[in-house]
């Protein structure tokens, strides 16, 4: 019978998916809730046929160029793959594949959550009750501001954006969007959608504004300073793509002089830590802090792990893997 492949996997993953891959996979498995350090990556890459990694690990030139010769396919577990250097990857050879369309609505989900809760002071009034803040009802205390008819600009149209617009749409918001191509008419007219060719002028015009682009060089600080002066001061800015994206600080010093008026963000420039002016942004009931939970479902774990399976199968087979990552893509 032909060798299973050595597939290592840098962080625990659902039971069902661990035990899958150990059956079809020579699996070598994370039993610690803690990445693996650089030096066990470099020991990992020597040896595996398959890398497993996700978003903890950053997977740079200079892990890529100590990969042993059989490594030959780095199966993403996440959608986004700014943790590896695709094109260092790919000039050794080395396939890429992640997991795309499967957390696709959790995602969406999450940034309605998002944008309702800054809206509506959700995390504010929650802890106003156990906080002991809460005297009673009254009709001018923990106002937010009413999503209806208000206008919501997607910066990033691809499948979360859409899904978000599906979700955006029944609440009542219009629909604004900029992507690097503008859909087709007929999607463009079922979702309702605005193509805004300028992110510019689209960000002066709406109210809410969410992110949904991957983040790569060219989205890098996307809204920089310059682009989120163009804000209006009662905007709301959501962020469940990527912390890179948002000019960070910049983003601070507006909601810290009221030119803008909220945030709500799940992803953070510099992942795990927390720039110290957000917490306090967040304390003041500015901003909803959440810690990169957009895709966090037990279903879209498992529906990832059997991605990641089916792009290592099929890889294994000598087949095309369905979810390749191709340089076009970056
Ligand atoms: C994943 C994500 O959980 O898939 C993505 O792009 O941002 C997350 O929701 C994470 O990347 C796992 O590697």
């Amino acid at each position: 019978p032909k060798k299973k492949p050595l597939v290592v996997v840098t962080r625990r993953l659902p039971e069902v998916i661990e035990t899958r891959m150990c059956e079809l996979f020579d699996t070598r498995l994370n039993e610690s809730d803690k990445p693996l350090s650089q030096d066990e990556l470099v020991a990992a890459v020597r040896v595996a046929d398959v890398l497993v990694p996700t978003i903890t690990d950053h997977i740079d030139s200079h892990l890529i160029a100590q990969a042993g010769e059989q490594m030959k396919l780095i199966a993403n577990f996440g959608n986004g793959v700014d943790n590896i250097d695709v094109s260092s990857a790919l000039d050794r050879s080395i396939t890429v594949t992640n997991t795309p369309g499967v957390l696709t609505e959790d995602t969406a989900d999450m940034t309605m959550a998002l944008i309702l809760s800054v809206a509506r002071r959700l995390v504010e009034g929650a802890s106003a009750i156990p906080d002991g803040s809460w005297s009673g009802w009254s009709p001018t205390w923990m106002l937010g501001h009413r999503i209806t008819g208000k206008r919501l600009g997607i910066v990033g149209m691809g499948r979360i954006g859409q899904a978000l617009a599906r979700r955006a749409k029944a609440f009542g918001l219009s629909i604004h969007y900029h992507n690097r191509r503008r859909l087709g008419a007929e999607i463009e007219e079922q979702l309702e959608a605005t193509y805004w060719e300028s992110l510019d002028q689209m960000l002066a015009r709406v109210d809410i504004v969410s992110i949904h682009c991957p983040h790569t060089p060219a989205t890098y600080h996307l809204l920089s300073a310059r682009r989120l002066s163009h804000l209006r001061s009662h905007a709301i800015l959501v962020n469940t793509a990527r912390g890179e994206i948002v000019d960070e600080n910049a983003l601070v010093r507006m909601l810290e002089a009221d030119e803008m008026a909220g945030a709500g963000l799940d992803v953070f420039e510099h992942e795990p830590a927390v720039s110290p002016k957000l917490l306090k942004l967040a304390k003041a009931g500015k901003v909803t802090l959440l810690p990169h939970m957009g895709s966090a479902t037990i279903e879209g774990r498992i529906d990832m792990g059997e991605k990641v399976i089916i792009n290592i199968k099929t890889f294994m087979d000598g087949h095309r893997p369905p979810d390749r990552v191709l340089p076009s893509m970056l």
